[in-house]
């Protein structure tokens, strides 16, 4: 059945969210593979979509969503079986579910990687600030020692089932292997079990085309 569904945006940890999310739905969907500071999120028409002129951007009908974590958080609520994933419904579950949610993309994406990305990879533009990434790279660490409880609640954040969070963690721990942080060996522990999932290895084909075959 087909739901209207488009997704702008390939090629980086963020877009890789909302493709993996469809995937692992097993959604049929539109991939417009718009690509970050290429000029084609500065378009008077991306701009109308999305204000912010970011990826990804997901189009449902006539519904627009952009953030990467709202749109994994709104595929699952609408389109999750009870069966196939953890998709918390009453409100201190869906609290407990946006505590780890809102951490890992304010500490761990914003406040850790983004700042290494930009002041390491994206220097031409942002300046190079070695103190700034050596510490953004500590603090990454630092912060996902907070996670690790539930890391360990094998095989996923909330138990049996794959979550939102798992696809914003499971990201962020790959964004953070490129970049050049030592992960703990818990972290690595769960990066492989995710790894076997097929959603996931689809997504990682469909967002990263040039880069991983
Ligand atoms: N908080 C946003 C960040 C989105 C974001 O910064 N996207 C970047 C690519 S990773 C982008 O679209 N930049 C615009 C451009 O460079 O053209 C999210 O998680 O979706």
């Amino acid at each position: 059945m087909s739901h209207d569904l488009t997704l702008y945006g390939v090629g980086t940890s963020r877009t890789m969210r909302a493709h993996w999310m469809l995937l692992e739905l097993g959604l049929d969907y539109e991939s417009l593979p718009i690509q970050s500071r290429s000029g084609e999120t500065l378009t008077d028409e991306f701009r109308r979509l999305n204000p912010r002129h970011k990826i990804p951007v997901l189009k449902h009908g006539n519904f627009v969503l952009a953030e990467s974590a709202a749109i994994v958080q709104y595929l699952s609520e609408t389109f999750a079986h009870s069966t196939e994933m953890y998709v918390p419904r009453d409100a201190q579950a869906r609290a407990e579910m946006n505590e780890s949610c809102y951490f890992i993309m304010t500490e761990l994406d914003a406040g850790s990687l983004y700042v290494v990305r930009r002041h390491e990879g994206l220097a031409a533009i942002y300046g190079e600030a070695p103190t700034a990434v050596a510490s953004a790279k500590t603090y990454f660490l630092h912060n996902l020692e907070a996670m690790a409880p539930r890391i360990d609640r094998a095989p996923y954040l909330f138990g049996e089932l794959l979550s939102a969070a798992d696809i914003l963690l499971t990201t962020c721990l790959d964004w953070a292997v490129v970049s050049g942080i030592a992960l703990p060996k818990q972290a690595v522990d769960y990066q492989l079990r995710i790894a076997r999932r097929p959603a996931y290895q689809a997504a990682l084909k469909r967002n990263f085309p040039q880069n991983r075959g």
